[in-house]
């Protein structure tokens, strides 16, 4: 009998700035750590100087690019991210965390682009399909005072104000609307409790992702 192939589970955190992905990805890292399962918690920011350099572009002068311009190089961000870092830990039998994938990009560009779809499908042959996405929903007003909380200076795409934002928002929960993959979870709650909900459905998720893994 062949050995079955193990891949890894492609986990994705989504929702809007100040949501709380930086705390619980840090939380759900330890988690794994002490739980000794195998992970990578990705971050475009951290794993590729190609992807921070495009990033911090994008964050720092957003306004000046043409809406194409800035949808393409959000995409350009992630393939090169996704073949170099993401793809070969999945392929390997890692689960892969990652802050923020393709919703993002549909979510947030898709406000002002109409075409985001377009180079969406464009990207898509080289990108992975995510099992899991978790949406950490918060409304606008928890939206402000998160960021404005923190005290630093707003980047490009923070300032674009909170009706920006709430169309973010609208365009994510559509997203979620008709997609079995997304888990919605309610990030207005105590940060501890959005943890222990974050562990719970993970957890159940990955023991199911396990046996159907197994079983084909
Ligand atoms: N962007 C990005 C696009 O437009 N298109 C794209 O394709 C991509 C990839 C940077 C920006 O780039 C845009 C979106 C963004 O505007 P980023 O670098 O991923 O994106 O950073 P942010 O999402 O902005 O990260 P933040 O740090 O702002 O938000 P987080 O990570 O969601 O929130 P976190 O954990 O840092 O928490 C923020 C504050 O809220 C508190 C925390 O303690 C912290 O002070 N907090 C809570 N307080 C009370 N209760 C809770 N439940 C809390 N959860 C968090």
């Amino acid at each position: 009998m062949a050995p079955f192939k193990r891949r890894g589970a492609f986990v994705v955190i989504e929702g809007l700035d100040g949501a709380g992905k930086t705390s619980n990805i840090r939380n759900l890292g330890n988690y794994f750590s002490h739980s000794d399962t195998p992970h990578f918690m990705a971050s475009e920011y951290d794993d590729s100087k190609v992807c921070l350099a495009l990033r911090t572009m994008l964050n720092n002068q957003a306004p000046d690019f043409n809406v194409m311009t800035e949808t393409m190089m959000f995409y350009a961000s992630r393939i090169e991210h996704t073949q170099k870092i993401i793809a070969p830990y999945l392929d390997g039998g890692t689960h892969v965390i990652t802050d923020r994938y393709y919703a993002t990009t549909l979510a947030y560009q898709g406000v002002k682009n109409p075409k985001v779809r377009e180079v969406h499908e464009l990207a898509q042959p080289h990108l992975r399909e995510p099992d899991l996405i978790l949406f950490y929903d918060i409304p606008g007003d928890v939206y402000e005072a998160r960021v404005l909380m923190r005290g630093k200076g707003l980047d490009a795409i923070e300032s674009r104000g909170r009706p920006y934002f709430e169309q973010v928002r609208a365009n994510f929960l559509k997203l979620a609307e008709n997609d079995p993959r997304y888990l919605i979870i309610d990030a207005t709650k105590p940060l501890e409790d959005v943890f222990t909900e974050t562990i719970a459905r993970v957890d159940a998720f990955l023991r199911t992702f396990n046996e159907d893994v197994v079983a084909s």
